[in-house]
């Protein structure tokens, strides 16, 4: 049997854009028309009206956190004109959060932008970290004291590549240079709100929140053990998984490390004794590599500071994968435990199934099920099993 401490933090998390719904003054919502995507984000979950019902839901599961984002184009949907409305609306999530007892987690930037800031380059303007603090500064000057966690941005590398480098996202850039550019402003953006949430923090005699971004790590992996290989990982795990990091490490910008971990990612020619066709898969091909949580996690422990896995989990139609997924990423978590790296908590992605950008609503990552008809929620089994180890820290 496996023991975690008794300060864990265990929950789930979600991204404004993907469970509320009808948020038409994102890019990303004018861009889904425009390029005609298959299916479009429209109502999503509804979680901008049922989200007391979810955290009902989270509760009942035994969470003791929860991650959120909020969109930023809700709050600003034209520039400079802040939605008084509907920074009330997050003040109330947040508060119903706490109400239940569940410690709020809140991302400030989740991929998707307002129109305007779209239209005017979005992370490419070299103005755009202005943009972005002054929205922060309203958000963060509404919150304070209700939040002891902020994360930044989530997954700049995932949002600079799939965005600017890769063309799969709006604004469909396939520029290295852009994409490093977009980098380049995404750390700025951070390193600076870092300071202003820590300053209203202070002004308002509260005790500094922790405040980090989530970064999206894949465990790189040699197809075959030859130099070049080791080299070629050596390169994908220092630019992918750990450049941004360390840049904020080196300004002295964050408090600890998100992570998000899903899966491996195989680098070079050959084969491999450990064949990724023979591992098991989730249902958007990745591959389910529980070792690779560990060796990124142990990676990690130079850095002195505490880890919060911000997201790991699995779309999947077989729940019992789902479980079993869980399961053997605990596992290695613990692992990494014993071994010396402090852990901050587990938050599952995600709660709900939802908009899984540009694959639609098929991906099922939930640990609550939606019906895109009824709305209607339905928890799953390994989502019971998971509130077991949330109950009683223990697997
Ligand atoms: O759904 C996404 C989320 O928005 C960011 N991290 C990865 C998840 C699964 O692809």
């Amino acid at each position: 049997m496996i023991e975690f401490p008794k300060e864990f933090l265990w929950g789930a998390a979600t991204s404004a854009y993907q469970v509320e719904g009808n948020n038409m003054f994102s890019d990303w919502w004018e861009w889904e028309k425009r390029i005609s995507l298959k299916h479009l984000s429209g109502l999503a979950c509804r979680h901008y009206e049922f989200y007391a019902q979810d955290f009902d839901l989270a509760k009942g599961l035994n969470h003791n956190c929860h991650r959120l984002s909020i969109e930023w184009a809700r709050v600003e949907p034209e520039e400079g004109k802040f939605s008084g409305e509907e920074l009330e609306h997050y003040r109330r999530v947040i508060l119903a959060l706490k109400e239940r007892g569940l410690r709020p987690i809140v991302t400030l930037h989740h991929f998707t932008n307002p129109i305007w800031f779209a239209k005017i380059g979005a992370w490419r303007n070299r103005k755009a970290d202005k943009y972005f603090l002054r929205y922060v500064e309203k958000v963060v000057n509404i919150l304070a004291g209700e939040v002891p966690f902020w994360v930044t941005i989530n997954e700049p590398n995932v949002y600079a590549y799939h965005s600017y480098l890769l063309g799969l996202w709006p604004p469909q850039g396939k520029s290295f240079f852009r994409a490093r550019q977009v980098t380049h402003n995404l750390v700025n953006a951070h390193i600076q709100a870092y300071h202003l949430i820590r300053d209203i923090y202070k002004k308002n005699n509260l005790s500094y929140p922790k405040i980090s971004i989530a970064q999206n790590m894949q465990a790189f992996i040699p197809r075959l053990p030859s130099l070049a290989n080791k080299i070629a990982v050596y390169l994908k795990h220092k630019f992918y998984n750990l450049e941004f990091i360390e840049k904020l490490i080196a300004h002295q910008a964050i408090d600890f490390i998100g992570m998000n971990y899903y899966s491996p990612s195989w680098v070079g020619k050959g084969g491999s004794k450990d064949d990724p066709s023979v591992l098991r898969k989730n249902s958007m091909g990745w591959d389910i590599y529980p070792q690779g949580l560990y060796d990124l996690l142990m990676g990690l422990k130079n850095y002195n500071l505490p880890v919060f896995i911000l997201e790991n989990g699995i779309c999947t139609d077989n729940d019992a994968l789902r479980w079993d997924y869980i399961k053997e990423h605990l596992e290695s978590l613990s692992r990494a435990m014993q071994n010396g790296v402090k852990i901050l908590g587990y938050v599952y992605w995600s709660l709900l199934d939802n908009f899984e950008w540009d694959k639609g609503f098929g991906p099922r990552f939930g640990l609550v099920e939606v019906d895109y008809h009824t709305y209607q929620r339905t928890i799953r089994e390994s989502a019971r099993k998971f509130s077991e180890v949330c109950l009683t820290n223990k697997l």
